[in-house]
């Protein structure tokens, strides 16, 4: 029954809640002391004690008041957490909550929702929590920023901090080359209409006709991408744009984020802890200028954003678009290296039953994978609910990120989930894949 329905999505976004917000938890005032959350530990990245509250402002915004109708908790901070108002690089300065006065807020704000929850219908006519559109974004809202707060502990220096885990085991005959696949031309299904999960951006769903090309298996690998290095490809102009080898010579950046070059081989620090480069794990931290040097020097190039979405949900025998590369079924433990479960990316080959109907692998988890394609709305785009999550980017110098890394947790991320940032960045969990065009038959 519709009852039955709606008790169980209300069961499963409390659930959701819960889990996002432990996460936050366990990354800020169960890990680090408060000299440490208020601090700063990159220019790039706010404090962490500011995304802990961003989260429950978000949440007060959009579930409390705009949602359940409610009086606001706390009109007077809306400014503090305004991300537009404030540059990451100036949060440190504001007048914040402390951590402690953060939990309290979060809690308040938290304890509100819950109790509009027991209410709420899901009321298909209404576009705000009609299928649970907006509790699942603030949902994912969380677990964006818990991402983000990942790349703050990655820039942070000192003693770890975080529980480290070994790899999972790599299943017998995973070959991490991998190859290339073909995906014939023709047109597919591109974004969603009706997924109650997705951000605008991903709507609505039309159709694109995209030429024959091939692609990685895999992401390519630290290995793959030493070879690069060792070819020295960081040195020479021809495999650069002219705004990556602006950004090449500008910084003087040779190797990965993180890496160093120790006793003849590649170390890289990674959450406090420095271990050798593992050859076979996909290439994390790089920006979208090395990935594109990289992929010219190696005769290929970077997938486009339409490529990518097709390689990783268009079933050919069917003619139809998965939510997910393995079906339509959530992520599980063996499709997908997602969740922060791991502290890395797995190695090439690690999910085989995570494959597209194509045969392309790892194309959800482990790094998130830069495109070649700005960020731009789709055909017939309605910003919803607000211009700033996606609008106000578009036709910006951003590119376009697919897939989720091992950072990015299940609810946040799909076939159709888009994401964005400059070409320099390079603290986010970002790596690529190859492609080509296919020969004129
Ligand atoms: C979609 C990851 C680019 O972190 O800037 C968080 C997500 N939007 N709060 C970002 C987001 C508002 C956004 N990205
Ligand atoms: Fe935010």
């Amino acid at each position: 029954t519709d009852a039955a329905g709606a008790e169980r999505l209300r069961r499963r976004i409390a659930d959701e809640l819960d889990h996002g917000r432990r996460r936050s938890h366990g990354l800020t005032v169960e890990a680090l002391d408060e000299a440490e959350l208020v601090g700063q530990h990159s220019p790039l990245m706010s404090p962490l004690v500011w995304d802990l509250a961003h989260v429950g402002n978000y949440e007060e915004q959009w579930l409390v008041r705009a949602a359940a109708g409610q009086d606001a908790l706390r009109p007077d901070i809306d400014i503090l957490y305004d991300a537009f108002e404030n540059p990451r690089a100036d949060r440190v300065a504001l007048p914040l909550l402390s951590p402690e006065e953060a939990q309290d807020y979060n809690a308040r704000v938290r304890a509100r929702v819950l109790d509009a929850l027991d209410r709420e219908t899901f009321d298909p006519g209404n576009p705000l929590s009609g299928g649970g559109f907006v509790y699942h974004m603030v949902i994912q809202h969380e677990h964006q920023h818990d991402e983000t707060m990942l790349a703050t502990h990655q820039l942070r220096r000192g003693d770890p901090v975080l529980a480290d885990r070994p790899y999972p085991a790599v299943p017998a005959g995973a070959d991490a080359g991998g190859g290339e696949v073909l995906i014939e031309a023709g047109p597919f299904t591109m974004g969603s209409t009706g997924d109650p999960w997705a951000y605008d951006n991903e709507r609505p769903a039309h159709t694109v006709h995209v030429d024959a090309f091939h692609i990685g298996v895999h992401p390519v690998t630290n290995a793959a991408h030493q070879a690069f290095m060792a070819d020295g490809g960081y040195d020479d102009p021809r495999w650069w744009s002219d705004a990556g080898w602006q950004w090449r010579t500008r910084t003087g950046k040779r190797a990965p984020a993180f890496w160093r070059r120790e006793g003849g081989g590649w170390w890289r620090r990674r959450f406090g802890r420095v271990e050798p480069v593992p050859p076979d794990e996909p290439v994390q931290h790089v920006c979208f200028h090395e990935a594109e040097a990289h992929a010219r020097w190696a005769g290929r190039r970077l997938p486009t954003e339409a490529e990518w979405e097709k390689a990783a949900r268009h079933d050919p025998a069917t003619g139809t678009s998965r939510r997910f590369p393995w079906g339509d079924g959530e992520p599980a433990p063996h499709h997908a290296n997602l969740g922060q479960h791991l502290l890395r990316p797995a190695p090439a080959g690690a999910y085989p039953a995570g494959a597209s109907p194509s045969g392309v692998q790892q194309l959800i988890g482990d790094v998130w994978e830069w495109t070649s394609s700005g960020f731009t709305g789709y055909p017939g785009f309605q910003a919803f609910p607000y211009r700033e999550y996606s609008e106000v980017f578009f036709g910006g110098d951003y590119r376009v990120l697919r897939g989720g890394s091992w950072a990015t947790h299940p609810t946040a991320v799909r076939g159709t989930f888009r994401n964005w940032d400059l070409p320099i960045r390079r603290q986010i969990f970002t790596g690529f894949r190859l492609a080509r065009d296919a020969e004129a038959a």
